[in-house]
């Protein structure tokens, strides 16, 4: 068992490591994103079951109706008669507030949102929600308090392959409301891919009939090569696609086509064969990784795209259509005596012009239906139109060059912002594309570009997260990959990042989980997180991995505390390298104070802690490993801190 001796001492630095922790001393109000200017009023202001919502207006109606309906799963016997309301302004006339700004007052004349435009409107009211219970109650109690807060990006982005694995409408409606809680405001539909079209278009029903299906899917992780047999469809009729996109709309949230063309094609070229450069037949793709096909920059290509992109653009009221361009393997391109002559003819020196060619010509379609023109950072090397945003998920330098040259820019790294990859060790989390991006990785994220003059850097409009899908089959497992990350991705979309700090935030990730559990979505159990205490130990910054860490003290004694920010969870662990059970001791957190539990060692000893969190239903967090060695030789000074002898 950990050693209960009480170390009361003056804190002189406190390591925390792992996922979650404690609230940090001042907690915010569990807000998130957190919110740009909160101030306490200090007190409380009673909620009545009876309170009403009024709009001054009937542009704020939809978002006060929402809140009511809110209301009402906390008070379901009470009926909203006043006399106490929530007051609803969208005429703030406060131009920092921009159009997704609010103001929320809770004092004692009731609660108060205004702002300057319905979305900022939806905006406080997501606030409100949050700070409001998540299950009916008798009684509620807000806190006093005065926020004022607006985003810091415009472009706050949340990706959804919908090729690799289609998900239906409902799947993607609590994608949207997940979104908008967390105030993001573009949602990144991928709707083509190799392994499938699932956009239905009028005018060219085979894509959806022979594109929208495969004859078989990889089983397995990456790199193998079986293929279950089985068919595997799905696609969107316009009327879903509609609903979707108004259904988005009522969230704030503008849904981006993306149609990904001339590479990651095969769907569409398994659908219109005259689509390719290449005489062999080409299948809709059943492995996951990049086939060698592109579609051949031909007229009648291009009229294909023209009448697709009609119907697209008249589907989707958003200013942009992402036209893809990612990861183009010229294979067919190389062998065709087409591209040959067009080269020829067009002065197109390498295979990259070539690309070049096709995005011009695709631009100018989109700009005839009145669009805009976004595409993966793969396409800036062919040269692009100055209207032209791209979506950097490959190339800082790419990046920093398109807003150098004033064309936007969405950041999304692969890596960090690649929710596809496993959140902790791999071998512990469900089949991924491997990798590791875990909740502080994408905490940490920065979208900012250093060394760009204030207009350049305006062109830096925002970020996005991705889950892209070939590993994600089900809805459960891509809530489990979403969630809890999309919190952080919120956070540093929204929240200026020199007030970000990831302790304040895992502080405020508890309360949030406890409503999306009680709403039923899957996430991932965050790790539990040790604290370390006291002076002379240090961290090295090599750790295996999220899971595994190491700590040299230089001290014989050492202050310890475990923590997990996880609904209702229990803390259980082993101090002999085994995986805790339910039936190993269960921790019990110290009292508040400076009062914490320690381990004493000796020198050259070593202890394993590894712990778990195991929530109410059985379900357990991966364990958390902390292995502590001491140095500590008596007589040997050991004054400074991370620097054992
Ligand atoms: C690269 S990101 C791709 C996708 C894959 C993804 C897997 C991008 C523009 N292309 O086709 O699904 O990696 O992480």
């Amino acid at each position: 068992m950990i050693a209960r001796t009480f170390v009361v001492a003056s804190i002189v630095s406190v390591l925390v490591l792992g996922v979650a922790a404690k609230a940090s001393a001042d907690p915010s109000l569990p807000i998130v994103p957190l919110p740009r200017n909160v101030q306490l009023l200090g007190g409380t202001y009673a909620v009545s079951p009876t309170i009403a919502v009024q709009a001054n207006d009937d542009v704020g109606k939809p978002v006060a109706d929402a809140l009511s309906a809110y209301l009402r799963s906390i008070f379901p016997d009470s009926s909203p008669t006043g006399p106490s309301v929530i007051s609803l302004n969208d005429a703030a006339n406060d131009p920092q507030l921009g159009t997704e700004g609010y103001r929320l007052t809770i004092d004692d004349n009731g609660v108060a949102i205004a702002a300057d435009a319905p979305a900022g409107l939806f905006y406080g009211v997501q606030s409100l929600e949050q700070l409001l219970p998540d299950s009916p109650q008798a009684q509620v109690t807000l806190p006093r308090a005065k926020i004022v807060d607006w985003p810091e990006y415009r472009w706050r982005g949340i990706h959804l392959d919908v090729s690799r694995h289609f998900f239906p409408v409902p799947v993607v409606e609590q994608y949207l409301d997940l979104a908008a809680r967390y105030k993001l405001n573009v949602f990144h539909w991928h709707l083509s891919d190799d392994q499938g079209w699932r956009l239905q278009i009028k005018k060219y029903p085979l894509l959806t009939q022979i594109g929208g299906c495969r004859n078989g899917t990889q089983v397995g992780g990456e790199g193998t090569t079986a293929v279950d047999n089985q068919v595997y469809c799905g696609s969107y009729t316009q009327d879903e696609i509609r609903d979707v996109v108004s259904y988005a709309a009522a969230r704030y949230v503008t849904v981006v086509p993306e149609l990904d063309m001339p590479g990651h094609s095969d769907a569409a070229i398994a659908s219109y064969p005259w689509l390719g450069c290449t005489p062999l037949p080409v299948h809709v793709r059943e492995l996951w990784g990049e086939s060698g096909h592109a579609i051949c920059p031909t007229d009648r290509s291009f009229a294909f795209i023209d009448e697709v992109m009609g119907e697209v653009a008249s589907l989707f009221p958003g200013p942009f259509i992402h036209i893809g361009g990612d990861e183009v393997l010229t294979d067919d391109w190389e062998a065709s005596p087409f591209v040959a002559s067009l080269m020829k003819h067009e002065h197109l020196k390498t295979y990259r012009d070539v690309q070049g060619y096709f995005t011009h010509r695709e631009e100018r379609i989109v700009a005839k239906y009145g669009k805009r023109v976004i595409g993966w950072d793969d396409i800036w090397p062919g040269g692009v139109a100055p209207s032209t945003a791209i979506v950097a998920w490959n190339s800082r330098r790419y990046a920093t060059q398109a807003a150098q040259a004033g064309n936007d820019v969405v950041m999304n790294p692969d890596g960090p912002l690649y929710f596809d990859a496993a959140q902790g060790n791999k071998d512990l989390e469900p089949l991924s594309i491997g990798g590791l991006t875990t909740l502080e990785m994408v905490y940490d994220y920065d979208p900012s570009l250093p060394g760009l003059t204030p207009a350049q850097a305006a062109h830096v409009i925002g970020a996005q997260g991705d889950l892209w899908a070939e590993y994600i089959p089900t809805a459960d497992h891509l809530f489990y990959m979403l969630l809890p990350r999309e919190l952080a991705l919120a956070e540093l979309c929204w929240t200026p990042r020199s007030q970000m700090s990831w302790f304040d935030f895992i502080g405020r990730v508890g309360p949030q989980l406890s409503r999306l559990e009680s709403e039923g979505y899957h996430y991932r159990i965050p790790l539990v997180t040790f604290e370390v205490m006291g002076q002379g130990f240090e961290f090295p910054e090599q750790q295996p991995t999220e899971n595994d860490m190491n700590v040299v003290a230089t001290v014989p004694t050492v202050g310890l505390s475990l923590s997990d920010i996880a609904p209702g969870a229990v803390v259980h662990y082993t101090e002999d390298g085994s995986t805790p059970t339910a039936s190993s001791p269960a921790y019990v957190p110290p009292g508040a104070g400076m009062s914490y539990p320690s381990v004493s060692l000796t020198y050259a000893s070593s202890v394993t802690i590894t712990a778990i969190a195991i929530l109410p239903d059985g379900r357990a967090s991966a364990p958390a490993v902390l292995r502590l060695t001491t140095t500590y030789r008596p007589g040997r000074c050991c004054h400074t801190i991370g620097k054992p002898r």
